[in-house]
């Protein structure tokens, strides 16, 4: 509706979805909004991926460079991809379609840590960007814009681009209006300053973003919803990984290394994640904090629950039931929410200083501590490495978490050597599955190995570990981290032959 676009003067930029893709040129660069399923451009990357269609079916090249927030929606990543029009994507993709074209070997893919996106876009390491397509809630009078239910990278794609395409999105409530906190302080070295925050609840920016109005080249507007997902609700293995993580932050708060309320929580995406929120909701800590990247359906329990004082976050990631209870009563949570550029949300300088709990899922990690995150069988990109590095490296105390097996027992998620490392031994401070909780804290390689055999590998597989690692004691070049360089990956290379890493 007209209603939303408070400026006159750009009311002349209104157009079809169809005439504004048509202002995106073949190779060029487009910066789009979306950060989970939520903020993304809906009408005109379908539009562009029609176009895209016509195009190859005329015998013509086209092919675009993407960059955005982190995933997207089935009608950006997946339609661009199906119409094989992504030469270059960065920083992060759950697409199942782009996730095959990558896997193919189809389309480049720079998986990157989210915070450094905005920082090396700046630093001119990414080139020049041509064209911001980014979703509003709203255009006020003055022109500046009312963000939408995510933040992602927006303000740096709008400060950039040469031209700017704005998706003006009425679904979005009205009463996102004031909960965004976008700081306009980032300078480059240097001229970089401290950035002032100390509390996850701080305001630092504006609620708005500013843009040279004379770079809208078009408006859509749309009602189309956010991609909201469901969750599965816990199993048993995503509640004893809650149990054990929990038990963790009872005997942390007793032995005088956490306060009562904890300190600001960052969690993952997902399932498990989402267990270990809604167990905090019984659990005896109060008046919690969060400052993290999405706010998934089980902070709005905690926030329900009056255990989670405020969140801070840069997209909201809410199943679609979750999400009409937001849309029902923005009033009521709109106080307690903050969404923040992911430059800021995910800052290391304000992940170290507020000591943040960081909570991620992994795919494998090995008996020293190593963590892969992105590489199934070392080679197969599943999403990325997201968030988790800009967190892990900095928190108060890194947690990783994951079932101990995958693929129904035929993969341990706990190996001889990882495949691919996202996250070194330094950044793993405990590891939890439904098997148990390695407290790897001050312990040497060796003793990591032992406490995370013992007490995360699946039964399945822990007598093959424990071989593996006896004899690697004996038959290791060094005695530091010892390895049998010629099997620590043959459990890999067993599930690439056979279908499965047991033997
Ligand atoms: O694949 O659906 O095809 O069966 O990976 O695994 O167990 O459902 O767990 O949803 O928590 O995802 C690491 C991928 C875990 C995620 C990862 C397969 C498994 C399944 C999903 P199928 P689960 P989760 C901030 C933090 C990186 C980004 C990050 C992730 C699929 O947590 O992408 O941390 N993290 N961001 O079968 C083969 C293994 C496997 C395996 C799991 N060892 N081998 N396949 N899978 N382990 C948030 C953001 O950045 C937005």
């Amino acid at each position: 509706s007209k209603t939303r676009i408070g400026a006159e003067r750009l009311r002349s930029k209104i157009m079809s979805a169809e005439d504004a893709a048509s202002l995106i040129k073949s190779g060029s660069t487009v910066g789009m909004s979306g950060f989970t399923g939520s903020g993304y451009p809906k009408k005109v990357p379908m539009a562009l991926a029609a176009r895209i269609e016509a195009e190859h079916a005329a015998g013509n090249p086209f092919r675009l460079r993407v960059w955005t927030g982190a995933s997207t929606g089935p009608e950006l990543d997946g339609a661009l991809a199906k119409a094989d029009g992504i030469e270059f994507r960065l920083p992060y993709n759950s697409d199942p379609i782009a996730r095959e074209k990558i896997n193919r070997g189809e389309m480049e893919y720079f998986d990157m840590h989210l915070s450094q996106v905005a920082p090396m876009a700046w630093q001119g390491f990414l080139g020049p960007l041509d064209t911001a397509v980014v979703e509003v809630s709203g255009i006020r009078p003055d022109g500046t814009l009312i963000p939408s239910s995510s933040i992602g990278n927006n303000k740096t794609w709008l400060d950039r681009a040469d031209q700017i395409i704005l998706e003006v999105n009425s679904w979005q409530n009205p009463a996102l209006e004031g909960m965004h906190d976008i700081y306009y302080g980032t300078a480059l070295p240097p001229h970089r300053v401290p950035i002032p925050l100390v509390r996850a609840d701080d305001r630092i920016g504006d609620t708005v973003f500013h843009c040279d109005i004379e770079k809208i080249v078009a408006i859509v507007e749309t009602d189309a919803p956010d991609r909201n997902l469901p969750f599965n609700p816990p199993d048993a293995v995503a509640h004893a990984i809650a149990g054990h993580l929990l038990e963790f932050f009872g005997h942390e708060v007793a032995k005088g290394r956490l306060p009562q309320s904890l300190l600001p929580l960052q969690s993952g995406v997902g399932n498990i994640a989402n267990a270990v929120l809604t167990g905090l909701v019984d659990g005896p800590f109060e008046n919690m904090t969060a400052f993290t990247e999405v706010i998934q359906d089980g902070m709005l329990d905690l926030l329900d629950a009056g255990k989670l004082r405020m969140a801070s976050a840069t997209a909201f990631s809410l199943s679609p039931e979750a999400a009409a209870t937001l849309n029902a009563d923005m009033g009521r949570y709109r106080d307690k929410m903050i969404l923040r550029p992911q430059e800021i949300s995910n800052h290391p300088e304000l992940i170290r200083r507020l000591g943040c709990l960081a909570m991620n899922g992994l795919i494998e990690a090995d008996i020293y501590g190593n963590v892969n995150s992105t590489h199934v069988m070392g080679s197969r990109i599943q999403n990325g490495i997201g968030g988790s590095g800009d967190f892990a490296r900095n928190a108060y105390v890194s947690i990783f978490m994951t079932p101990s097996t995958a693929k129904g027992g035929k993969i341990s998620a706990i190996v001889p050597q990882a495949s691919h490392v996202d996250h070194i031994t330094q950044d793993v401070q405990v590891l939890v599955t439904e098997q148990g909780l390695a407290d790897l804290r001050g312990l040497s390689p060796k003793q990591r190995a032992e406490v995370i055999i013992a007490n995360c590998a699946h039964p399945d597989y822990r007598p093959a570990l424990k071989d593996y690692y006896a004899r690697a004691l004996k038959g290791s070049y060094g005695l530091q981290s010892p390895s049998l360089l010629n099997e620590a990956l043959s459990w890999h290379q067993r599930y690439v032959e056979t279908g499965t890493m047991l033997g």
